[in-house]
């Protein structure tokens, strides 16, 4: 019977599945080396759109799952980030909205992006066994698949460096959404780690961690290839 991995081993091992996030992705690195097309770009950010907006649908199936308030209280967060709030007039645009800012950014039409359009068969699947799995898994699992965002403030920072000194035609205004993002990223991922090393406390769960982890890298992975072959590579 294999004992457990200590939580600071069992984090490194999470960690070590960076190697395979979508950041070595050779249309990210065309995408961050300043090689793509406006084409290319505008593929990107109307694909990625489909994503953005499955995140509150993933994580409401999370919350729905979830029997434990305290986890809750936090995860509903993620939610407001995305759609956006007006509470006691406090109000928040939100992701969804920054991103079709974006899009907007990159000389693509409000509804040509809404309307889901340009969205590649490859991309709807790995996008949809996202939300799937999250409906269906042990909300622990849901919450541990999130950890791809280990590594994204990483992907989000190479972007905010590359894209306005290669992508001059941009607004840079439409980048607001990766600033957004490096800081939402580091608090979401306290939240998610803490959840999942608690959780995952039998060498065996811990194995199942990596597996969900890999999928959801997967995911990513899946989504990168299918917008290659759609957009074309360099
Ligand atoms: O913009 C991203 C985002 O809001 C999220 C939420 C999180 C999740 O719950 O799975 N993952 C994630 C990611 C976002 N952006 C991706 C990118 O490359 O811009 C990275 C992605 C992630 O690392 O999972």
């Amino acid at each position: 019977m294999s004992i457990p991995w200590a939580r600071a081993e069992f984090e490194q091992q999470l960690r070590s599945l960076g190697s395979r996030y979508h950041i070595h992705h050779p249309f990210n690195r065309m995408l961050n080396e300043g090689r793509a097309t406006p084409e290319q770009i505008r593929g990107w950010v109307a694909n990625r759109f489909y994503y953005q907006v499955a995140i509150p649908i993933k994580d409401a199936a999370i919350l729905a799952n979830c029997p434990d308030r305290e986890v809750r209280r936090a995860w509903v967060q993620r939610i407001l980030d995305h759609d956006g709030f007006e509470i006691g007039g406090t109000k928040d645009e939100g992701g969804i909205e920054a991103w079709l800012r974006l899009a907007e950014a990159t000389g693509l039409l409000r509804e040509e992006v809404l309307d889901l359009r340009h969205v590649v068969p490859g991309v709807r699947f790995a996008v949809d066994a996202y939300v799937n799995f999250a409906r269906r898994a042990p909300w622990q699992e849901a919450v541990c698949s999130s950890l791809s965002e280990l590594f994204a403030p990483e992907i989000h920072q190479q972007r905010l460096a590359s894209w306005p000194e290669h992508y001059g035609w941009i607004e840079p205004a439409g980048l607001a959404y990766f600033r957004q993002r490096v800081g939402r990223a580091r608090r979401d991922v306290e939240q998610g780690l803490a959840i999942t090393l608690e959780h995952f406390d039998t060498y065996p769960l811990q194995r199942r961690a990596l597996e969900v982890l890999q999928f959801k890298l997967d995911v990513l992975w899946a989504m990168n290839d299918a917008m290659a072959w759609k957009y074309g590579v360099s």
